[in-house]
C-alpha cells in the first residue's frame, strides 16, 4: 500500500476526548473515529488489525474444534421472554419496534439464539458434543461508554456456546476454550491471567475471567506473581486428552478480581501478591442447565428419554483486545504492534522523495516485497524526514525500511526494529531477503 494513496488521518496532537493511551493512539494513527457515542468507525489501518485479531481467535477456536456460525445482529425478543432474560438484561439492552410492531433487540449476546437453534436442530444425544461460535457485533447500551473500544456500545465479540449431556462433558467444553484462550492471548501477544470472576446476568456458578495486566484497567484484580511468567500450552496440545492437567496449573495458584477477592486466600500468598489493574478480554461461564430449563433445550437420550443440555458460553473481546494490545505494548512515541496483528509487517520510508536514485530504489524494494506477498506500506509522501519518522513510529509496524540517497550512496538502506530500537544496514538486496526468507 502507497501510504501517499491510503486513507489514515493521522493526528498530531492527542484528541482531548481521550484519556487513556490506547483510546489516544488508534485515534492518533488514523485507526478509529467515533461515529457516535461509544460507537466508531473502523478506518483502513485499524480494520486490517481487527482482522488479523479476529483471525487468530478463529484459528484458536477451530483448533479446539469448535464450528463457526454466524447468527444475526438483531433478535427476535419473544426468545429473551422465553429465558426469562427480557424483563431482567434492563437498559443496557437496546430494544426495536418494527414496521409491524414486532418486538427486536439488538443482541447484547446471544445466548437465546443460539439455544433456539440448538433446541431444534439438535435432536439426539449422538450428535453431542458440540461448541458453535460466532465473532459479531454486539450492542450493550452502556451507561458510560468510555475509553474508545474498551468500553463501547457496539463491540465486536466472539461469543462460543457448548452443548454437552453431563457435568463432566460440560467441563471438558469449559477446558477446551479456557486452553483455546490461554493461546489465542498469547499470540495476539499479550499476557492474560485467568481469574475466577462472579457470573452477572449471564448466569451459573463457575467463571473465570481472561485479564490482562495494564495501569488503565477498569477492574482490580489480584494475583499470585507465578503468573506472569507461567508457559502457554504449545499448539500441538491434545484437546481431547491433554487439557485437565492444564487447567489445575493455571488454576492451582491464586487469583481473582475484586467482588471474589477472599482475604484469607490472599493473605496465604503473601509476598508474591500480585495487587493491579486489569482489563478483562475474555471470559468463559458454565451454566449448566440454566438455558436449558428455561427454553426446553434437550436431546433425546439412548433410552429415548430427553435429558436436558448441561451448557455453558465463552466470550473474547474482540474489539477491546486491540485496545488492550495497545496498552501492554507502546512507547511514547506510538504503537508497538506484536507482528502477529501489525497492519503490516514493515513499512519503506522514503527520506529523499524526488532524488532519482532514492525514488528508484525505494520503489523498487516496495514491488518486490508486494510480489513476495510481505505486507508493506511505502511512505511515499512528499514530506520531511522527520514527519515520516514519527508517522511511521505512531503506527507501530514491526520494522521500517529507511530510504535516502546519502546511504545509497554507500550502497546501503536501514532496517529499522520498532520494538528495539536496533538498526541496521544492509544492502537493498539483503532488505529484501531479510523479510522474504
Ligand atoms: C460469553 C459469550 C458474555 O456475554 N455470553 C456470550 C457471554 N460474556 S461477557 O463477559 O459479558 O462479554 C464477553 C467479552 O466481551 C467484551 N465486552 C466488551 N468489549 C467492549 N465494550 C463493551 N462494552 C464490552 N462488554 C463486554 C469483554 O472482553 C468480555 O469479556
Amino acid at each position: 500500500m502507497r501510504l501517499s494513496r491510503y486513507l489514515m488521518p493521522t493526528l498530531k496532537e492527542n484528541p482531548v476526548e481521550a484519556q487513556i493511551v490506547s483510546h489516544r493512539l488508534m485515534l492518533r494513527a488514523g485507526m478509529i473515529r467515533q461515529a457516535a457515542a461509544g460507537i466508531y468507525t473502523w478506518l483502513p489501518l485499524g480494520y486490517r488489525v481487527l482482522r488479523k485479531i479476529e483471525q487468530i481467535v478463529r484459528e484458536e477456536q477451530d483448533r479446539a474444534g469448535a464450528q463457526e456460525l454466524l447468527m444475526p445482529t438483531l433478535q427476535n425478543a419473544d426468545l429473551w421472554k422465553q429465558s426469562g432474560r427480557y424483563d431482567a438484561y434492563g437498559p443496557e439492552m437496546l430494544r426495536i419496534k418494527d414496521r409491524h410492531d414486532r418486538e427486536l433487540v439488538y443482541g447484547p449476546t446471544a445466548e437465546e439464539v443460539i439455544n433456539d437453534i440448538a433446541r431444534t436442530e439438535i435432536k439426539s444425544y449422538k450428535e453431542t458434543p458440540k461448541i458453535l461460535y460466532n465473532i459479531q457485533w454486539k450492542f450493550r447500551d452502556e451507561v458510560r461508554p468510555r475509553f474508545g473500544v474498551m468500553r463501547g456500545r457496539e463491540f465486536l465479540m466472539k461469543d462460543a456456546y457448548s452443548f454437552d449431556l453431563t457435568y463432566e462433558a460440560a467441563k471438558h467444553s469449559y477446558n477446551k476454550m479456557f486452553v483455546a484462550y490461554l493461546r489465542t492471548f498469547a499470540r495476539c501477544g499479550v499476557h492474560a491471567i485467568p481469574m475466577k470472576a462472579s457470573t452477572g446476568p449471564i448466569g451459573g456458578d463457575l467463571s473465570h475471567e481472561f485479564i490482562v495486566l495494564a495501569e488503565t484497567g477498569e477492574e482490580q484484580v489480584y494475583c499470585h506473581k507465578d503468573y506472569l511468567t507461567m508457559e502457554i500450552p504449545s499448539e500441538n496440545v491434545d484437546y481431547d486428552s491433554d487439557l485437565e492437567p492444564i487447567y489445575q496449573k493455571w488454576t492451582s495458584l491464586y487469583a481473582a478480581t475484586e467482588e471474589k477477592f477472599d482475604e484469607t486466600e490472599a493473605k496465604k500468598v503473601g509476598d508474591n501478591l500480585l495487587s493491579a489493574r486489569g482489563i478483562e478480554v475474555g471470559q468463559v461461564f458454565y451454566y449448566g442447565k440454566k438455558y436449558s430449563n428455561t427454553m426446553n433445550v434437550s436431546v433425546m437420550g439412548e433410552d429415548g428419554k430427553p435429558i436436558l443440555i448441561e451448557g455453558g458460553c465463552y466470550g473474547i473481546g474482540v474489539s477491546r483486545l486491540m485496545g488492550a494490545i495497545i496498552e501492554a505494548s507502546h512507547d511514547d512515541n506510538g504503537i508497538i504492534w506484536p507482528e502477529s496483528v501489525a497492519p503490516f509487517k514493515v513499512g519503506i520510508i522514503n527520506t529523499t522523495v524526488g532524488k532519482e536514485e532514492a525514488d528508484k530504489a525505494s520503489e523498487d524494494m516496495y514491488k518486490k516485497l508486494q510480489a513476495a506477498g510481505v505486507e508493506v506500506l511505502f511512505d511515499d509522501r512528499d514530506e520531511r524526514a522527520g514527519v515520516k519518522f514519527s508517522t511511521m513510529d505512531l503506527i507501530g509496524l514491526p520494522y521500517q525500511i529507511i530510504v535516502g540517497v546519502r546511504g545509497l550512496a554507500k550502497g546501503v538502506v536501514e532496517i529499522k526494529n520498532r520494538k528495539t530500537g536496533e538498526r541496521k544496514e544492509v544492502s537493498p538486496a539483503e532488505a529484501i531477503n531479510f523479510f522474504t526468507k
